[in-house]
């Protein structure tokens, strides 16, 4: 339980040694620091615009005329600054989707937007949509479909060299990329350079997925890869947005077709996405995608289709407040604008998240534990260890038990009695998933009363409930696999129309 570690006391310029406890051992699968930065970024939007969005389709055919695309007012920075107002931290575009028509002038199609008449065929909409990224604070990220329904090459093994140059341009030319999207469609019917046939390709071989994330690795360390199987981010299975009840970032990927083969870049178990595996042999937290409105492209006969805030809030509720992402669809119209419809939702919901998250009320709270890891204490240095740490807004910083202590409580005295009807919990995830079941308690009528329950916490866990008033409230750490490195409790009050349990 004791080290020896130097102390330096910086004023003085001397050194002792002191004796301090060790530090909590990490439990499980833990995430690298691209997955740390990842889980910080929470709500990102998914841009789908292109030929599809002036043919009203959804996958296009591959044949589609790039003198279609025209888009009259054009601008990136209204999709960016209204992202931004919507409470998204960042922007994928799918610079090529499905139909193999390239958003940016590539040197290994023809198929791309220098065949358009737009900006004179001098356009590039990757660099637009990097550059309005950036101005407005939005981390980027690129799209760029493995299937590809335009080429001749599709299904034989002179695609992959081409799509491996396609990704190595949209790695190497638009600044730091946060996520890479790759896809999980393949093979099918398609237009592929005039054959008009169905090609399929084996979804195990084909990719050959180590060396295709390997020039994500070596060309943009900190991109997170998202796949139906990670490997720094799984698909939700679904496209509803939401992970399960109890959602683990942690996950061992199964085959979809054959469990007992290991899964690959875009074959998984999909209905194993939602809650993902306690103990999962990696860390791949839960990314959920859903369009704003029915389809990912823009269709005038969906205008009516937008989600309104109150299901965009639940929608973060059941994604960020399951410990993953919120990724959300957002189409451009044929000006290559956020319709206005799109923009209202978008902005009441940020808005929405703002106020939210404007006061908390834990946050001048004092904090008692039922226990506290050893620390030998020393004057002028606080335990690291410290309940107080729970509220002070750090995701890194904790309050921890000795090990083997994995039943403990946190009380925490308000200044006052506050009214709230939101419960924010997160564990230190660096140091993994730890607990496995708590409960939070409101101390109302001279009595312990719970107010929510449950298993998993990881890096996000928000709960719902009535609006309730008290000035105290109780964390119960009931079951852990490992002494609970807790580093946050928020309290925070939402409008009444937007409480759902
Ligand atoms: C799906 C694609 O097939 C859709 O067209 C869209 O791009 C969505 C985000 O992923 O798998």
């Amino acid at each position: 339980m004791k080290q020896s570690a130097w102390l330096i006391c910086g004023m003085w310029g001397c050194a002792v040694w002191i004796s301090v406890a060790d530090a909590p051992k990490p439990y499980g699968a833990v995430p690298s620091e691209r997955q740390l930065r990842w889980h910080e970024t929470e709500t990102f939007s998914l841009i789908h615009f292109g030929l599809n969005t002036y043919t009203d389709r959804e996958w296009g055919y591959g044949n589609e005329d790039p003198s279609l695309f025209n888009p009259a007012a054009r601008d990136a920075n209204q999709v960016a600054s209204t992202l931004k107002r919507g409470g998204m931290k960042g922007v994928i575009l799918v610079a090529k989707h499905h139909d193999g028509f390239c958003l940016w002038p590539t040197q290994t199609t023809g198929h791309n937007i220098s065949k358009a008449p737009w900006r004179e065929g001098k356009g590039d909409l990757v660099r637009e949509y990097a550059d309005a990224a950036k101005k407005h604070g939005l981390r980027f990220g690129v799209y760029c479909s493995p299937w590809d329904r335009n080429s001749a090459a599709y299904g034989t093994a002179g695609y992959l060299p081409v799509y491996q140059a396609q990704l190595r341009e949209l790695l190497s030319n638009y600044g730091t990329l946060f996520e890479v999207w790759f896809d999980g469609a393949n093979g099918g019917d398609g237009y592929y350079g005039g054959a008009r046939e169905k090609r399929n390709i084996d979804q195990f071989t084909y990719y050959d997925w180590p060396k295709t994330w390997g020039l994500v690795r070596q060309l943009q360390p900190m991109a997170c890869i998202f796949g139906d199987v990670g490997p720094d981010s799984r698909w939700v299975g679904n496209e509803s947005g939401y992970a399960a009840a109890e959602s683990w970032a942690t996950f061992t990927p199964k085959g979809k077709s054959d469990p007992a083969r290991p899964a690959n870049g875009n074959s998984m178990n999909h209905v194993e996405g939602p809650a993902g595996h306690r103990n999962g042999q990696a860390w791949i937290p839960a990314e959920c995608d859903v369009p704003l409105r029915k389809g990912w492209f823009w269709h005038a006969n969906e205008d009516a289709t937008v989600r309104d805030p109150a299901k965009l809030m639940d929608i973060y509720f059941n994604s960020v407040g399951k410990g993953g992402c919120m990724n959300l669809g957002v189409a451009p119209n044929r000006d290559g604008l956020v319709c206005e419809a799109d923009a209202r939702s978008l902005e009441a919901f940020g808005a929405l998240l703002q106020t939210l998250f404007s006061v908390n009320h834990a946050a001048g709270a004092v904090v008692a534990a039922s226990h506290v890891r050893q620390w030998q204490a020393q004057p002028g240095v606080a335990s690291p260890y410290a309940p107080a740490n729970v509220r002070d807004g750090d995701r890194y910083s904790y309050w921890a038990t000795d090990d083997g202590v994995t039943n403990a409580t946190l009380t925490l005295t308000l200044p006052s009695v506050a009214e709230f009807n939101v419960v924010r919990l997160r564990e230190n995830i660096q140091l993994g998933h730890r607990v496995d079941a708590f409960g939070v308690d409101v101390w109302q009528d001279n009595a312990w009363r719970e107010y929510v329950a449950g298993q998993s916490i990881g890096a996000c866990r928000l709960a719902r409930g009535a609006k309730v008033k008290s000035d105290r409230v109780r964390l119960r750490i009931v079951q852990a696999s490992a002494c609970p490195c807790i580093s946050d409790i928020g309290l925070f009050t939402m409008p009444a129309a937007f409480v759902q349990k």
